[in-house]
């Protein structure tokens, strides 16, 4: 939209404007209050209430303000006694369909209904006389649903709800259906749970009245019961949704998307974000710190937790040496609190040997793409992807694991923009695609080579960003030649047909956007994979612009912050090299600890074979659950007892705590004040709501005592302080602080207080000056099918859990949608074993076995089995391979072989 200058009358005021803005925003803009039901900025206008009627000068009648676009001159009457007459009728008869009963309604208080019908002093006796019939038929409200209740006797059929799900989530589940005397909006097949209605209560966050409600989470209130709402980070996946938690009496009890205008979300959520809560209240979240002493676990007090944890220690680094130790950091956690915990390794303990999940997930995209471009973050912000024009969808599940980033693609998509999704299994993404590949799983090379193979070929290079941008194409050109159409078929199955299409929808669309997960990064040639995907997006200049680009989709809440962090063993914060001296002189000087240790430390799963052996003798865990997260459970768990101390800090009992000598109960994410960093590298705080239960306590405060204890005292006021500390040291960080973070939205690298932020990437060069090819060849996944395991093995997540699930089986209505775990595998699969829906199955690879129930699914191919690593009664890591990928340690969740039976 231009922004040019338009001047409008309203009510003989003088008014300047925006071309293309609509009446009804301009007018309220100037704080002329003109009414409405239906309409919201965000969304396209519906001019269903007719509520917002104004008068035009030169225009016969009355016109809805939300559909008119401002022009130059207009001269507008918007309240005399004929208009609010017209308003005044309009609303009665919306409310003589309505049951104005609003004693018993829990939204009184929060409906702009009633406002209005107060605003106008309506009386029942003026609603009745419109009323078609005297007893209106009684329409049950649909409470099918897990998260939401629709009562068709409130609602006024101004389709915002339809609207909501279509135009914002672009799920297009809701439609206005017939259903004898009334229409209401209803999902496809009117029982919402039967709908494809995923919950993710778009349309609940915008219904104007009662119609639609979120099932009470903690409990029935009034909206004047609410204490305070206060704005934070989601703390699930990597988006960073922006959102308001509604308290009362120390309880979240409702969650909104923060405004419409503010990013990354523009206000919208997912059923996780919104409804997925429940777990801060539960009974079973750990309130104090405990000991095991004889086998049981004791309760104690946190001074004699501290004193014991710290005194354990001590002792095994003087014993052994400071690389006897070894941490896992956080994604959960905040940048504060991961800041922290690495300098309490490097500079109290003496170590490098910090890791953390990152290394299960985006440790390959970081190792490619810092190779290619200089940087291993996203290049563009994930707003950015609903304009393009072609978005190349691989190994990410989007839909359901980052259904936010996803309503941005299904944007694009309805507005007409290509979407290639490339993916083994038949994920949601692929309903309104203009393509889908099925690779076997583990062949990306060969049929990322093989697109680039036919671009060349077909002339859809961009030679001269090849030529001023990038170094090494020959070297690329010669390894691309063999991948013809006929051998990449052969490797992965896809055919030449449609290869060529995907080549040609990606190589001629002028922003096309590459969008990457686990799918890519999560075999033994991970960052292979990455090379490949950054090989293809510069042959083709599709990097440094708006909408374009290579993006991993980052997972966890705030994996981004914890490797900036520097929870990572080879860096400090910023990506600063523990090897460099002078980076080392800044930290050793800041820190007042000399000399800091110069050897990168260990990896996640070095961390493990270190405890086998006996080399890591003590572990400190902040907010994992390795015992269920790491490939290869048994490996895990033989490796976790052979340690001599193991600390673990959680919000809950898990798997991995129970192993522990000590636990100690951490603040959840509504608990504690700090900041995340999204997927997109934008730095958002994380705002207390709630006190955290019991006696338990933020992160950071937990870790500062341990520090002190160890002979480093540590002492901060709060976690800003924290911040200040981390800005002064982290040049990428340079220019954030809270108080810049109040009202900007900012993302790194952001090097001065004076610096605006970075949003995208590699605009006018790379990170690295000329972006570098890298030829790389094919190589097969570590385990391929054989006659003892024929089966492929593959693992991931599901919408309605998050990873070893502590949280999200916790809350009732997550556990609605997805009470218990199974195993997808393909009809024709069944059939042979002569198995049925819900058998059991029991699963066997190299290295374990489990037993779980089967799901009869086409969304896998015959001789695949899908099973999401969720839940603990099937834990699919004892089957994993924990083979790695050479350049970045990254084991190969997604491919193993394995035998299925029938129990
Ligand atoms: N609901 C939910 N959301 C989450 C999480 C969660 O636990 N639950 N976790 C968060 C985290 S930390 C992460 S890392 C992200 C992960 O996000 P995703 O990577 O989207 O999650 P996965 O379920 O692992 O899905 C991987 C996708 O890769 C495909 N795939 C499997 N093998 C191959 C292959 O060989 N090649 C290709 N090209 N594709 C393949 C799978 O079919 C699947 O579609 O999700 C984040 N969001
Ligand atoms: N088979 C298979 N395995 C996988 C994957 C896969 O695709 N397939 N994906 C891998 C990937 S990408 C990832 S990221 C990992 C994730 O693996 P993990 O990080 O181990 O999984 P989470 O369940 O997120 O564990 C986080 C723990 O932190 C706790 N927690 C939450 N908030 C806080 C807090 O504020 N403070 C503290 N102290 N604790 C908190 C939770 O209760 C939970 O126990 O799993 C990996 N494992
Ligand atoms: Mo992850």
């Amino acid at each position: 939209m231009d922004s040019k200058n338009v001047n409008i009358i309203i009510d003989g005021q003088s008014i300047s404007t925006r071309s293309g803005m609509r009446l009804l925003d301009a007018a309220r803009e100037h704080g002329i209050d003109i009414p409405s039901l239906c309409y919201k900025k965000h969304m396209l206008p519906l001019d269903s209430c007719r509520m917002c009627v104004v008068r035009v000068k030169g225009l016969a009648g009355l016109k809805s303000s939300c559909s008119l676009v401002v022009e130059e001159g207009m001269d507008i009457c918007s309240m005399d006694d004929e208009i609010e007459a017209v308003r005044r009728t309009t609303l009665e008869l919306i409310l003589a369909d309505h049951d104005y009963d609003c004693s018993i309604c829990h939204q009184a208080g929060e409906c702009t209904l009633q406002d209005l019908a107060y605003r106008y002093q309506i009386d029942a006796q003026g609603c009745r006389d419109f009323r078609a019939v005297e007893d209106r038929p009684v329409v049950e409200p649909d409470v099918t649903s897990p998260v939401l209740e629709f009562d068709p006797g409130k609602c006024i059929r101004c389709g915002i709800c339809i609207q909501a799900c279509s135009e914002l989530q672009g799920k297009h589940v809701l439609d206005f259906m017939d259903r004898g005397m009334q229409v209401f909006p209803s999902p496809e097949y009117w029982t919402w749970k039967e709908s494809s209605c995923d919950g993710c209560g778009e349309c609940v966050q915008n219904c104007p009245t009662a119609a639609l409600t979120e099932k009470p989470v903690n409990g029935r209130f009034r909206i004047s019961d609410i204490d305070k709402r206060v704005r934070t980070s989601c703390g699930y996946c990597g988006v960073g949704c922006q959102m308001d938690l509604w308290v009362r009496n120390n309880q979240v009890v409702k969650v909104r998307g923060a405004g419409a205008d503010v990013l990354p979300n523009r206000g919208r959520l997912c059923v996780k974000g919104r409804f997925g809560y429940q777990f801060l209240g539960s009974r079973e979240r750990l309130r104090v710190p405990l000991i095991r002493k004889k086998g049981t676990f004791c309760e104690v007090s946190w001074e004699e937790a501290l004193d014991y944890t710290a005194q354990k220690l001590a002792e095994i680094r003087d014993e052994s040496g400071p690389d006897s130790l070894a941490g896992l950091a956080s994604a959960r956690c905040t940048n504060e609190e991961n800041y922290i915990f690495q300098k309490f390794f490097r500079a109290a303990v003496g170590t490098n040997s910090v890791d953390h999940c990152a290394r299960l997930c985006h440790a390959p995209t970081v190792a490619g793409l810092v190779r290619a471009f200089g940087s291993g973050a996203m290049t563009n912000p994930i707003e950015d992807l609903a304009g393009a024009d072609c978005i190349l969808v691989t190994g990410a599940n989007v839909s359901e694991t980052h259904p936010v980033t996803a309503t941005y693609i299904r944007n694009a998509r309805d507005r007409g923009a290509q979407i290639i999704v490339i993916d083994p299994r038949k994920i949601d993404l692929i309903q309104g695609s203009t393509l889908w590949l099925r690779p076997k799983s583990g062949t990306d090379v060969a049929w990322i080579n093989g697109l680039i193979h036919i671009i060349l070929e077909e002339g859809l290079a961009d030679r001269e960003f090849i030529r001023t941008r990038t170094d090494n194409f020959v070297a690329l050109e010669e390894a691309v030649k063999p991948f013809t159409p006929r051998v990449v078929e052969d490797i992965s199955g896809i055919s030449e047909k449609q290869l060529r299409q995907a080549a040609r929808l990606y190589g001629a669309a002028s922003k096309s956007s590459i969008v990457f997960a686990m799918g890519i990064t999560q075999h033994i040639t991970g960052t292979d994979n990455v090379l490949s995907l950054a090989n293809l997006a510069m042959v083709c200049g599709q990097v440094g612009r708006a909408s374009t680009g290579v993006n991993p989709l980052r997972g966890q809440n705030n994996v981004q912050g914890a490797c900036d962090m520097g929870g990572l063993p080879n860096v400090f914060p910023g990506y600063q090299h523990v090897s460099d001296p002078e980076i080392r002189l800044k930290f050793e000087t800041a820190w007042g600890r000399a000399p800091l240790a110069a050897k990168t430390g260990l990896t996640v799963m070095e961390m493990m074979n270190s405890a086998s052996e006996g080399r890591v003798r003590g572990m400190m865990i902040m907010g994992e659950n390795p015992m269920l997260s790491d490939p290869n459970l048994n490996h895990v768990e033989a490796s976790l007892k052979a340690l001599d101390f193991l600390v673990v800090q959680d919000i809950f009992m898990t798997e991995t705590s129970a192993l522990a000598d000590v636990i100690l109960p951490a603040a959840a994410f509504a608990e504690k004040e700090g900041s995340f960093t999204n997927t997109g590298r934008r730095v958002l705080r994380v705002r207390k709501a709630v006190e955290p239960p019991g006696e338990s306590r933020a992160d950071w405060q937990i870790l500062t005592e341990i520090s002190t204890r160890m002979g480093y005292p540590m002492a901060y006021k709060n976690s800003s302080q924290i911040m200040k500390e981390i800005a002064s040291l982290t040049p990428i960080y340079g220019g954030i602080s809270y108080e810049r973070l109040e009202d900007e939205n900012l993302q790194w690298p952001c090097p001065s207080q004076e610096h605006p932020g970075t949003p995208f990437l590699h605009k006018e060069q790379f990170s690295r000056g000329k972006g570098l090819f890298h030829p790389v060849d094919y190589i097969p996944p570590a385990e391929r099918p054989d006659k003892e395991y024929p089966f492929v093995l593959s693992t991931g997540r599901l919408l309605y859990h998050y990873h070893t699930a502590t949280m999200t089986r916790r809350s009732e209505a997550l556990n609605d949608f997805a009470p218990s775990a199974y195993g997808e595998i393909n009809g024709e699969d069944l059939d042979r074993l002569g198995a049925g829906e819900g058998d059991l199955l029991k699963v066997t690879s190299r290295r374990g076995e489990i037993v779980v129930p089967a799901r009869k699914s086409d969304r896998v191919a015959p001789g695949v089995l899908f099973i999401p690593f969720h839940f603990h009664e099937s834990p699919v890591n004892r089957l994993t391979n924990d083979a790695l990928d050479p350049a970045s340690k990254i084991p190969e969740l997604k491919v193993s072989a394995c035998r299925v039976e029938l129990v």
